[in-house]
């Protein structure tokens, strides 16, 4: 799938641009669970898959650069001593994000030409976006040999999603985008930055996504508001993050926070421990606590965290009523993408058929089932 890709930006950079270019790709993510617990210094799990964004880069000697998004049929022009954001939602801010922050590094870039072509679901909660960083941020690096390291690539493109995108996001999605391992799901201890690999082989078990088509509008402010809210309690409690506190010293400032904002920082507190047992489940092929763990996840996220909506919490409901899916939740951001389930293999296209049935009758609209390999990180394809 993702050959194809390659050789279709590959073939029209030549045919645009007459020239050879360099061709990356960098990989979307699902999370098995710890979800919101990034940017509270938490844990997460989250996996490369084998979906993705091919670009097909080289410098350009025209005097300015030129990006071209092939699935939007859609190019932009510009210079890199005149950046400026675009209108709000524009898939160009990823670029000019990435590009500013290479040079508030100080670190010198030259005009290139860059072609885009993916094949991620747009709002599947599968993280395009940092795809599209990643690809690009690696891209240049390559390209100008800019001496970056991974971290630091990782860091450039969360601080674009930041300033020229708007949305706070944490590293999750640019570190499953850039350090994923085949066959592997990683739990990041997103404090330190670091992650340690955990082989996935379910058996007779497998993860299925389902997406349910919709993405609801005001996720951003709605994400970017509860990050702030986590961040006022971790401030009431004194602590750097939320990672530092304890369900204990929570119950201390009960009378300080509005009960909304307290049920908010208790699920992370109880997710960044989810996070953990998942950890020791898989380890331990526990199927069975794993799957709870899922469920407990999406129960936080709907009633404690909210950041579901109706689509998500339905087909997570059907799940709960075919005993062959172990668990199922919300992945991502929220308020729509996809859910993950944790399914016996024999049962999955049955599921799969029966849930999308469903989730036609009641919201008279399709879902799609994504089958999903784990994959390695961004990567130069020669
Ligand atoms: C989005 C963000 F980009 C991630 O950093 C993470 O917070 C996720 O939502 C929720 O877990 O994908």
């Amino acid at each position: 799938m993702s050959n194809q890709l390659i050789k279709e930006v590959k073939d029209e950079f030549k045919k645009t641009f007459s020239a050879n270019p360099l061709l990356v790709f960098s990989p979307g993510r699902i999370n098995i669970i710890g979800e919101h617990t990034d940017y509270n210094g938490g844990f997460v799990f989250p996996a490369a898959v084998d979906k993705g964004i091919a670009a097909a880069i080289q410098k350009s000697d025209t005097g300015s650069c030129t990006a071209i998004a092939m699935d939007l049929e859609s190019t932009i022009e510009f210079e890199l001593d005149k950046l400026k954001t675009s209108k709000e939602g524009n898939w160009e801010n990823y670029v000019f994000g990435v590009v500013a922050e290479i040079q508030n590094r100080n670190k010198i870039i030259g005009d290139f030409n860059i072609i885009f072509k993916g094949n991620i679901p747009g709002g599947a909660g599968m993280s395009s976006s940092a795809a599209l960083e990643n690809s690009v941020v690696f891209g240049l690096n390559e390209l100008f040999d800019l001496g970056l390291s991974k971290t630091e690539m990782i860091l450039i493109s969360q601080k674009a999603e930041h300033n020229y995108v708007g949305v706070k996001c944490g590293i999750m999605d640019q570190y499953a985008s850039m350090f994923g391992i085949k066959d592997n799901a990683l739990l990041l201890d997103c404090r330190t930055i670091k992650s340690k690999p955990y082989k996935i082989d379910f058996k007779e078990h497998q993860l299925m996504l389902i997406n349910t088509n919709v993405k609801h509008s005001l996720s951003d402010s709605a994400y970017n508001d509860r990050r702030s809210a986590c961040e006022s309690i971790a401030e009431l409690l004194n602590v750097e993050t939320l990672r530092e506190a304890s369900e204990k010293d929570l119950e201390k400032i009960i009378d300080k926070v509005t009960p909304e904002n307290y049920q908010k920082a208790l699920y992370v507190i109880q997710e960044i421990e989810r996070t953990q047992k998942a950890a020791k489940a898989i380890e331990e092929n526990d199927l069975e606590t794993l799957g709870a763990l899922i469920y407990g996840s999406h129960n936080g996220l709907q009633h404690q965290y909210k950041v579901s909506c109706d689509e998500l919490d339905f087909l997570v409901n059907q799940a709960k009523k075919n005993k062959d899916v172990l668990g199922a939740r919300m992945m991502g951001g929220g308020f729509g993408g996809c859910t993950i389930n944790l399914i016996k293999k024999d049962e999955a296209k049955n599921f799969a058929k029966t849930a999308s049935k469903a989730y036609k009758n009641k919201f008279d609209k399709d879902c799609s089932v994504y089958f999903i390999e784990l994959s390695n990180g961004t990567h130069l394809v020669k």
